[in-house]
């Protein structure tokens, strides 16, 4: 079984990544890239590959760790996704989070420095936080090793019973309708579970993702709905698609995450 590690850079990934594997990690490169691949044995587990992926804010096409991220992510399939995030900077860090929800893999979101958020007096609410995410949430800190024992065995649970995240409530009408529509053309024609994220890529005009699996002739067949929506919105497809992903975050960060600062504790 495999399963990949991912997140913002400083999010503890490699903290966690030490602490799941020991010391039998090994350390190459991506093939024809410079960027630094690690995997290695979950602690007790021989038969559970843990695989870190380079720290990316989101996978879109433009730096080669996302790319590369995503290719292993799309193409490789692996069992289940540990999404790592700061939880001291959970706005910033569930950006990643809603691309990763599309891929249709299993998943679990660890919210990590657990040890920072008590030290602050913040308040967050993991099962909120799952409700909106429509996957698994626990809290962890990679540093002192709290959690990641039961976040290992959560993560191979849901790859064992291939759960797949639910849809949750990213896009508004407009823009879910049309998307909705290029899932339905698309159905049949790629590998079912990734439905979504390729119809979110086709209706962004995500030029790599459309050459790749050749996927012109649908781009091509909602050109127009995909149009009357930017007009609609008065915005440019990819720029829809991330602020609505901001709005949406937003939302779900205000329902669960309470700062003690935010409510008045002045430090001085
Ligand atoms: P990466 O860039 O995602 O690989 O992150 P690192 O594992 O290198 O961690 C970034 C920084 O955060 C390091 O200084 C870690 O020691 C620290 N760190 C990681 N996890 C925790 C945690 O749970 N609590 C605290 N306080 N610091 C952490
Ligand atoms: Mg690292
Ligand atoms: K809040």
């Amino acid at each position: 079984m495999k399963i990949a590690l991912a997140g913002n850079p400083n999010s503890g990934k490699t903290t966690l990544f030490n602490d799941l594997t020991g010391s039998a990690q090994y350390v190459g490169n991506w093939p024809g890239v410079t960027v630094e691949k690690k995997d290695g044995k979950l602690k007790g587990h021989n038969d559970v590959t843990i695989q870190d992926l380079p720290g990316i804010y989101s996978l879109s096409p433009y730096t080669l760790e996302e790319v590369v991220s995503r290719r292993y992510l799309v193409n490789d399939q692996p069992d289940a996704i540990i999404n790592i995030i700061d939880g001291t900077n959970i706005e910033r860090n569930l950006y990643l989070t809603t691309q990763l929800l599309e891929l249709g893999l299993p998943m679990v979101v660890a919210v990590n420095m657990l040890d920072l958020i008590e030290k602050n007096g913040d308040q967050i609410d993991l099962k909120g936080l799952e409700k909106r995410l429509g996957c698994k949430v626990v809290a962890i800190s990679a540093l002192k090793g709290r959690g990641s024992h039961d976040l290992a065995a959560l993560a191979i649970s849901e790859a064992k019973k291939k759960h797949v995240p639910a849809r949750p409530d990213v896009f508004e009408d407009d823009t879910l309708n049309v998307i909705k529509e290029i899932e339905k053309a698309l159905s049949g024609q790629i590998d079912e579970r990734m439905v979504k994220w390729f119809a979110v890529k086709v209706f962004e005009r995500d030029e790599k993702v459309i050459e790749e699996n050749s996927l012109q002739s649908i781009y091509a067949q909602f050109k127009d709905s995909i149009q009357n929506v930017e007009k609609a919105e008065d915005d440019d497809a990819e720029s829809i698609i991330t602020a609505q992903r901001y709005s949406f975050i937003a939302q779900v960060v205000d329902e669960n995450y309470h700062s003690a600062r935010a409510h008045g504790t002045l430090t001085l």
